[in-house]
């Protein structure tokens, strides 16, 4: 075979590039060019979005899972899925919502003492520092039920979910400060803001209620500060898209709405639809807000009112103050972005053919004067449109969302209608490029396009509809995420992928680089406090205690054994699991279940997690860890005996095996061959610089650790062997073997780990 397609590969290179022959490239790259039918412009974008083997991202993008009510992290330009974060949705391989910790947190997103298991996830957005995303936290809102998530970057996993008191549904959130002083969140669909109020629609202008919210975040703790934040009260304009000031409109945030028409349907009465009343008029209201004034006016006790227990600035305070303002603009806009500068706002008209650039410093000037077109129905000072803005552009049928490219000036617009991205200048006021996409664009994200430093590089266009680009899967499609390159002046098209987990709305993106997440706790940690977990065990601290009806075991985990290996229990106890890993290497995960207790625990490194359940029916239920941690994984197992009440056990021993002297001595034998195995390794490691490779470190600790639990076993093995009890010296001979096994996986993991990443000989 070897010898029939032994031939020299042609060096081709259609797209100009030399490629070496190596081993495996029995084809040419023409070869398979041809094969599948690869085009010039195939190859190039193929070339630019690949990630070799081993190799990874430049960019990691956080996008919102849409109904899923989670969050997908996938790379740039290999738009590879690296993880979906459970975050208002039970995530079981994370064990989130199926462990009593993230149990807790889920909890936080209660309404009226209900839990609410999903949520309709819109807008990411990362912690700022000076206006650049700084790679530490990551916020995410759910429209259909008012809530705000926090989640940590350290370990990406969610910590706090926070429930707005005042509103009944919310969109524009999350967006972020500069500094992540606070985290914007608008309603959209206007209600009384007292909470389990029934208001006839009829009394819509007076009685309902729109608004922005402004969560406090505490950096240091990384938590949301509930009685810190502070929201204002709003016309009943649906408000939606929000985005703060930066640089010199630091200080300032905007809001923009739809439906300030405040039009009540009812088809049923004979009343035209909602759509048609809420998008008659020509311009509606974008919000303008000086958050910082309201910021230190509440700080210091003043200006708001209690509603629900939350603080609120009524309209008139705010009127009164100076802390809002509206500005017409058209018509029925959807997106507000702010350009990195801070010196304009971009809105796109949705049902308008242009982008409006509005100048901050006109905005101000305008304030400052005293200068108004009128006021609004509540008495909001309204700025004349021409009196605020920059420049408009035609840019195409339904524009929506804006991002900024690293050039100056440029930005891209999505056109929901066109299912275009406009690429254009807003200084000057000229469209410059646009690419089609596939379909219907929402959003659309360019790397840290919305900070005050964007990365420029990659667009991706968040698709609303992929209709024919995959294969088919049923009538419901996945989206498409479509990757553009924007690094030349003309776009190009890179790549496609399948959005498979509802509909993502926003993704930001952040150079990877920024990013510096953990690979262990220390050991005994509540992933979900940052605290010590108070019901961590050591090794050999395991232990089980029962008192009356409540069994409460503090075990460990560490390959391939649960500590205890047996739980007894009568009918009716309720039992809490305490489980730690004690592991220290990277990856090494234990996952944990009970059969039929609905009940899974992902522990990785370091994490302590608690189970707790009733067992409520007797019986034998195996318990095993549930991530394949090594060669004795199916072994890492253990059983929860549920007796009958009154139930006495009857004495009847174990089966036994029927080990002879020979199986004794083989065992014995393999001991003494794996031990020569493991004194090479360590003479390796402890040859190179192994110090210098935090990885390794942990891995050698964690391989000494093993070998450390089989000491006094050979004493035992061979007692038992004196007295001619060949099942007790073999299996505890075993047992030492069991230790060295997982010993040698770890040693050679290290060993490999150092050759990889170039550890040097170090002089003896
Ligand atoms: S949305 S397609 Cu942000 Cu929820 Cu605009
Ligand atoms: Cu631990 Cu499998």
């Amino acid at each position: 075979m070897r010898g029939m397609i032994k031939r020299t590969v042609p060096l081709l290179l259609a797209a100009g590039m030399g490629l070496a022959a190596t081993a495996w490239s029995a084809e040419s790259l023409q070869d398979v060019m041809k094969r599948r039918s690869l085009s010039q412009q195939d190859l190039l974008a193929a070339a630019k979005t690949y990630v070799p083997t081993g190799k990874r991202d430049e960019f990691l993008a956080f996008s919102s899972g849409g109904q899923s009510g989670q969050v997908i992290v996938y790379g740039i330009p290999s738009m590879r899925i690296l993880k979906y974060i459970g975050v208002f949705t039970p995530e079981p391989w994370q064990g989130y919502g199926f462990d009593e910790e993230s149990k807790k947190v889920l909890a936080g997103g209660r309404i009226d003492g209900k839990d609410i298991s999903w949520g309709d996830t819109h807008h990411p957005g990362f912690s700022e520092t000076n206006g650049e995303a700084d790679g530490q936290y990551l916020f995410i809102n759910d429209k259909a039920n008012p809530r705000i998530a926090v989640l940590d970057l350290r370990d990406f996993e969610t910590k706090q979910i926070v429930v707005n008191p005042i509103f009944k549904s919310e969109h524009g959130g999350a967006f972020v400060t500069p500094n992540s002083e606070y985290i914007m969140q608008a309603a959209q669909y206007p209600a009384p803001l007292e909470n389990r109020k029934y208001e006839p629609l009829s009394s819509m202008n007076e009685k309902y209620r729109g608004g922005i919210t402004f969560w406090k975040f505490d950096r240091k703790e990384g938590r949301i500060k509930e009685k810190e934040s502070f929201s204002f009260e709003a016309p009943p304009y649906w408000q939606d898209l929000s985005d703060p000031g930066k640089g010199p409109s630091d200080g300032w945030a905007f809001t923009n709405s739809f439906c300030s028409e405040r039009y009540v349907g009812g088809i049923e009465d004979g009343r035209p639809p909602y759509e048609a009343g809420c998008s008659a008029k020509d311009t509606d209201y974008l919000h303008v807000m000086n958050w910082k004034k309201a910021a230190e006016m509440v700080k210091a006790g003043k200006g708001f009112k209690l509603i629900n227990g939350h603080k609120v600035i009524m309209m008139e305070t705010a009127i009164k103050e100076g802390l809002l303002y509206l500005i017409p603009e058209p018509k029925s806009p959807h997106g507000v972005d702010v350009t990195p500068d801070g010196k304009f706002i971009v809105i796109g008209g949705k049902l308008d053919s242009h982008a409006s650039v509005y100048s901050f410093e006109k905005i101000m000037a305008a304030i400052k004067a005293g200068k108004f077109e009128s006021k609004d129905a509540y008495g909001i000072p309204v700025i004349a449109l021409k009196d605020a803005i920059h420049v408009q552009v035609q840019l195409g049928l339904g524009p929506l969302h804006s991002q900024f490219d690293s050039k100056p000036c440029v930005v891209y617009t999505s056109l929901y209608v066109d299912s275009q991205v406009a690429k254009w200048d807003y200084c000057e006021g000229k469209v410059l490029d646009k690419i089609s996409v596939h379909y219907n664009i929402g959003h659309l994200m360019t790397m840290e396009g919305d900070t005050s430093k964007p990365a420029g590089k990659y667009l991706v266009a968040l698709n609303k509809l992929s209709i024919d680009r995959f294969n088919p899967v049923g009538p419901l499609h996945p989206q498409n995420h479509q990757l553009i390159d924007i690094s030349n002046s003309k776009m190009q098209l890179l790549y496609d992928m399948p959005f498979p987990l509802g509909e993502p709305h926003y993704t930001v993106a952040i150079d990877a680089k920024k990013l510096k997440p953990g690979v262990r706790y220390k050991v005994g940690t509540d992933s979900r406090t940052d605290k010590p977990h108070p019901s961590a065990a050591k090794a050999g601290e395991e232990r089980i205690v029962k008192k009356g009806n409540k069994v409460e075991v503090f075990g460990t985990l560490i390959r391939s054994h649960i500590t205890p290996e047996k739980i007894d229990a009568e009918v009716g106890d309720e039992v809490t699991i305490h489980l730690t890993n004690l592991e220290r290497a990277q990856d090494e995960t234990h996952g944990f279940t009970v059969s039929t207790y609905n009940v899974h625990a992902s522990v990785e490194p370091g994490k302590t997690v608690t189970v707790k359940f009733k067992a409520d029916k007797e019986g034998v239920y195996p318990y095993y860890c549930t991530e394949f941690c090594s060669a004795l994984h199916l072994e890492m197992m253990g059983y929860l005996l549920v007796k009958p009440k009154g139930w006495k056990d009857t004495g009847k021993t174990l089966a036994k095996g029927s080990y002879t002297e020979a199986d004794y001595k083989a065992t014995v034998k393999k001991v003494v061959d794996t031990q020569a195995i493991i004194d090479s390794v360590v003479a390796y490691i402890t040859s190179v610089n192994y110090k210098d490779f935090p990885d390794a470190v942990a891995m050698v600790e964690d391989a000494f650790d093993q070998l450390g639990h089989s000491k006094g076993l050979k004493e035992k093995h061979e007692g038992f062997a004196a007295k001619k009890d060949w099942e007790n010296a073999n299996l505890w001979a075993e047992q030492i073997w069991q230790y060295q096994v997982k010993c040698a996986d770890l040693g050679i993991r290290a060993k490999t780990h150092l050759e990889q990443n170039g550890a040097k000989k170090v002089a003896k």
